[in-house]
């Protein structure tokens, strides 16, 4: 595979295009996806034991782009950004990303069975959106290139591809659960054949924990007839192998920023007004999933339960802005602000709120100093496919002190099983975690963390994208030998 490069597809680029005063402008964003790649693609540029050097990310640029703009736009992502944008409307995008995306495969695969929304429409949506992304890898991809697709949004690609371009090395990574089979099902079977026909399409599919391979498996055995012997699967007489890869983070940079100035700022900042208090940080994205009400709850009954604790300990409680095109997402903001309030009407006094709470994006280094001098991490969503928040609280304990409760039912408590594991339907356990981590002896704390520390360090962001990159290599290879054979 010499000169091969790697060709990166995801829904998002690591950009957007947004309008400054009637001047499109590309500015940088960076989700865990865009963070975690990019501590790889760097590594790539400087490693000596690969012969991936070049790459070029796909993904729609965050706005519908007149024609007369196309141009420009695609020159300052190749060279800023070594990306290529796939343009769609934005009503098209709307409606694939807000619908078949965020109201069908989300709720189905965070087993919320009762959200989905199941319409003919969206799923079109869904097939013509997946068809432009194959139109503009087909423009760029060379048959020496290794193609790696990404996430939920995107599951026709590998088999649309496949069909233009029969040879080329195809991988796939799935960043949600993918659900039991009794979920699965539930998907009509013409849509249910057809997301597994397209996955299958790659050579190697990837998920975080060997509990989403095995329902994967399971469902294209149900569904499609086709058996697995160790993962492995033969489609129209090519091997397409299934394998569990848990994604890790850049450790350093989190470890790192820690001791960087503009982390001692916000941390002396925030210090100045919390330095009364023991501190509980909980970060999260809006979504039903990640369980935020049921915390909200844990906490209410943390403080009835403990009255010892008040006007001793606050609760910071960080919501970055998602999907608020979905009405569900509407709807869950409205009850966690109401929560919130409720909970500081209830206990809070004249000098001590309960709960500070944030709606919107904090900048990397204030998050670093929210990680580093907060007590305790709580962290209970209701299904995570991983959770990077949990590992990045970890990475952020410079002196390995600190607690890290953690819902049994993030793809990470598979990982990080020195944390305190609850069931976040539990609203009685979270309270009992909430106090004992509050206080647990700091042997125990360090023990915990430097164990869990030592796991990240060693599996970290580049090591997971490696290994998938080399079992591809190695799938791909062994296709050839069974070819030849
Ligand atoms: C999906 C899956 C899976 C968040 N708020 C701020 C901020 N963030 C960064 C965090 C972290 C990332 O966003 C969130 O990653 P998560 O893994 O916690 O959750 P999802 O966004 O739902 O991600 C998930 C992941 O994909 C990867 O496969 O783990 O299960 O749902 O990196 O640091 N960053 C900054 N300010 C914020 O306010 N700077």
């Amino acid at each position: 595979m010499a000169d091969a490069r790697l060709i990166i597809a995801s829904n998002r680029l690591p950009f957007t295009v947004v309008d400054s005063n009637g001047r499109l402008e590309l500015k940088a964003s960076a989700g865990g996806l865009v963070t975690g790649l990019s501590a790889y693609l760097d590594s790539l540029q400087h490693s000596a034991f690969t012969n991936l050097v070049e790459y070029v990310w796909l993904g729609w640029p965050g706005a519908s782009i007149d024609d007369e703009h196309k141009d420009g736009i695609k020159e300052v992502a190749a060279t800023r950004f070594n990306a290529y944008p796939v343009f769609v409307q934005e009503e098209t995008m709307e409606a694939f990303y807000h619908g078949f995306c965020n109201k069908t495969i989300w709720p189905l695969f965070h087993y919320f069975p009762s959200y989905v929304v199941y319409e003919s429409e969206s799923w079109e949506s869904y097939r013509e959106v997946n068809q432009y992304f194959c139109d503009a890898i087909m423009e760029v991809l060379r048959p020496s290139d290794i193609l790696w697709i990404h996430d939920y949004h995107l599951m026709l690609l590998p088999r649309m591809i496949r069909q233009s371009m029969p040879d080329v090395p195809i991988g796939f990574f799935l960043h949600i659960p993918f659900p039991s089979f009794e979920l699965f099902r539930l998907l009509p079977k013409k849509w249910a054949a057809g997301i597994l026909e397209g996955l299958l399409g790659a050579d190697l599919i990837g998920f975080h924990t060997h509990d989403y391979t095995q329902y994967f498996l399971r469902s294209v055995l149900r569904i499609l007839g086709i058996e697995a012997n160790m993962g492995q699967m033969f489609v129209d007489g090519r091997m397409v192998q299934a394998d569990t890869f848990p994604m890790g983070i850049d450790f350093h940079r989190f470890n790192d920023a820690v001791v960087s100035k503009e982390t001692e700022m916000e941390r002396e900042r925030l210090k100045n007004t919390l330095s009364d208090f023991k501190t509980i940080i909980s970060v999260d994205r809006l979504d039903y999933s990640k369980g935020v009400l049921n915390r909200l709850e844990g906490f209410e009954l943390f403080l009835k339960d403990n009255p010892q604790w008040h006007k001793k300990v606050v609760l910071l409680l960080v919501i970055v802005p998602s999907r608020i095109g979905v009405d569900r997402y509407q709807t869950i903001k409205t009850q966690i602000d109401q929560m919130v309030g409720n909970i500081n009407g209830r206990f809070g006094t004249f000098n001590w709120m309960p709960i500070i709470y944030k709606y919107g994006h904090v900048p990397f280094h204030q998050l670093v100093a929210l990680y580093n001098m907060s007590d305790v991490a709580l962290i209970t969503p209701l299904r995570d496919g991983m959770n990077l928040v949990s590992k990045e609280y970890v990475a952020s304990r410079k002196d390995a002190t600190g607690v890290l409760i953690l819902s049994e039912l993030a793809g990470a408590s598979k990982e990080l099983v020195e944390a305190v594991l609850i069931n976040p339907n539990d609203r009685g356990e979270i309270a009992i975690a909430i106090k004992n981590a509050l206080e647990m002896p700091l042997e125990e704390q360090k023990s915990r963390i430097e164990k869990m520390q030592s796991r990240l360090k060693k599996y970290d962001v580049v090591k997971w994208a490696t290994d998938f990159i080399d079992e591809l290599k190695d799938v791909k290879e062994g296709q050839s030998r069974f070819r030849t054979r």
